[in-house]
């Protein structure tokens, strides 16, 4: 069956309806063309922001537990269909099998959270200064929440904010990369028949309430500029971030912005080498090295340099790579050429820094169209420009290090803040690494790599990473708007801070 065939069967499994249209779908398997599918107009678009609008309208009278259950039959319908979603996360991104899944199970394990989390929506109660006083707060449901997610996590990074803001009595649009449209159809029906079930269980879900609009940037930039929505989340790169961003600031909407990531990790003198080439062979290679979280710079002590290096190069030159649907496959393909070409570029300017490098090079296959890369190890005498920028593909610069602050100073000292790690078993070192003088990023982790974030904790990062936090611990109450309530139960008027202003 060709992969286009297996497409359709899919589709049709989840009830995607078949369209057809101007957006040319490839799967970085093969390169070839999977679907040919509509795009939105600027017209539909704007009438499905408003739509989406009158759905948060009734939508935030629903209470929160019952708003919970919606979210609770997505994650049952997701779990249904996991298999299908995972495989053609698979076919779309071209991350491994296991991979594609992980990302399905993130969906499912965001919607348990959430729907826990519908209950548990609750504010403080603070003690007044003033006399038969009460002050409180209360959160509520903010409007429409706009997402715009891109191709590496299609469909996972969808679910951290749509279940979240679904049980917080938000509406949600949602623009997905225009690299990865399928799955989001797929998800978008998964949700629809969550909500018929909830339909039959309890009322009508109000139409609209998750919308899906494929289009380029100009989608992206409606929701962006629309007042109708006052949150955005936004995850791609620094760039879009930086086009984004101040636009929102000028309507005095909210972002919650997830951009690069130029993860490091340092690995000191007591580490454990077998679990810590482990841990760097996942974070730097896995997803083809096309996660935010993906390790891009390993800090190495000089004492353990020339027994790491050695061992993560023959892992380097033996990791299987090829089609991500194959056992066996540990590396599937880049997403496209210009992703090759982004890479190739920063290889180029690193030799030419004197770095050498290990692998890197194309892997040719039958077909002219898809870039399949051995992941590169480029050790580097210093922290280069070309280094300090994210390329989103599977490069790990490797720097020495003899003196522990130095070492600090290097994983500090580039623009992004998402992720890190510290290998070692020195309990100072460790400690001092998550201290406020260690990693100044969103993440900060102790003998595991700098990937593969669980979803109950907060994600994101610091710096040009963007700042905003999605998915697990409080993240939620970005979804909402808090208001602080205090109510006189006395009959006199004692006013705060000691005034008085008698008449
Ligand atoms: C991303 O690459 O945008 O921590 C998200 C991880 C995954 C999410 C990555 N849970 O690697």
């Amino acid at each position: 069956m060709t992969i286009r065939k297996e497409v359709e069967d899919i589709l049709a499994h989840l009830g995607v309806p078949a369209t057809t249209g101007n957006l040319t779908v490839r799967t970085p398997i093969t390169g070839e063309v999977i679907a040919q599918i509509a795009t939105i107009t600027p017209e539909a678009a704007s009438k499905a922001i408003a739509f989406a609008h009158t759905a948060f309208l009734q939508w935030r009278l629903i209470p929160a537990p019952r708003r919970g259950e919606l979210v609770r039959l997505l994650g049952e319908e997701l779990r249904a269909q996991s298999h299908l979603l995972g495989r053609l996360v698979t076919i779309e991104t071209g991350k491994i099998l296991s991979e594609g899944h992980g990302e399905v199970q993130e969906m499912i394990d965001i919607c348990t959270f959430a729907a826990g989390l519908s209950r548990q929506l609750a504010g403080l109660t603070v003690p007044s200064e003033r006399a038969k006083h009460r002050m409180m707060e209360t959160w509520h449901p903010l409007g429409v929440v706009g997402i715009i997610s891109a191709f590496n996590f299609p469909v996972a990074v969808w679910s951290w904010n749509a279940a979240l803001a679904l049980v917080c009595g938000n509406a949600v649009v949602w623009k997905p990369s225009e690299r990865t449209p399928l799955t989001a159809l797929a998800t978008q029906a998964i949700f629809e028949r969550a909500a018929e079930k909830f339909a039959e269980i309890y009322e009508p879900v109000p139409e609209g309430l998750s919308t899906l609009l494929i289009g380029d940037a100009k989608v992206g930039e409606q929701l962006v500029d629309s007042p109708l929505i006052p949150l955005v989340s936004a995850t791609g790169s620094t760039t879009m971030g930086r086009a984004v961003a101040p636009k929102l600031a000028a309507r005095f909407a909210k972002a919650i912005l997830e951009l690069g990531g130029n993860n490091a990790a340092i690995v000191a003198p007591t580490a454990d080498l077998d679990l810590t080439l482990r841990a760097i062979a996942f974070s730097a290679m896995g997803t083809a090295g096309q996660r935010c979280t993906t390790l891009r710079r390993l800090i190495v002590n000089e004492s353990v340099y020339d027994k790491l290096i050695p061992q993560l190069k023959k892992v380097y030159g033996s990791v299987v790579i090829g089609d991500p649907g194959a056992q066996g496959t540990l590396v599937g393909p880049l997403i496209d050429e210009r992703s090759y070409t982004a890479m190739q570029k920063s290889l180029e300017e690193a030799r030419s820094a004197g770095a050498a490098v290990t692998g890197g090079e194309r892997i040719p296959t039958a077909n002219d169209e898809a870039f399949y890369v051995r992941p590169a190890l480029v050790e580097i005498g210093s922290q280069t420009d070309t280094v300090k920028r994210e390329t989103f593909a599977p490069i790990l610069y490797v720097l020495k290090y003899s003196d522990f602050a130095d070492a600090l100073a290097l994983h500090n000292d580039v623009p992004q803040g998402l992720s890190s790690s510290i290998f070692t078993m020195n309990l100072r070192e460790a400690e001092l690494f998550l201290s406020a003088t260690g990693s100044d990023c969103g993440i900060a982790n102790v003998n595991i790599g700098t990937s593969g974030a669980e979803i109950g904790g907060a994600f994101g990062g610091e710096k040009e990473t963007g700042g905003g936090r999605e998915s697990g611990s409080d993240a939620w109450k970005a979804y909402m708007r808090r208001a602080t309530n205090t109510i006189n139960y006395g009959t006199d008027l004692p006013l705060a801070q000691g005034v008085s202003f008698d008449i």
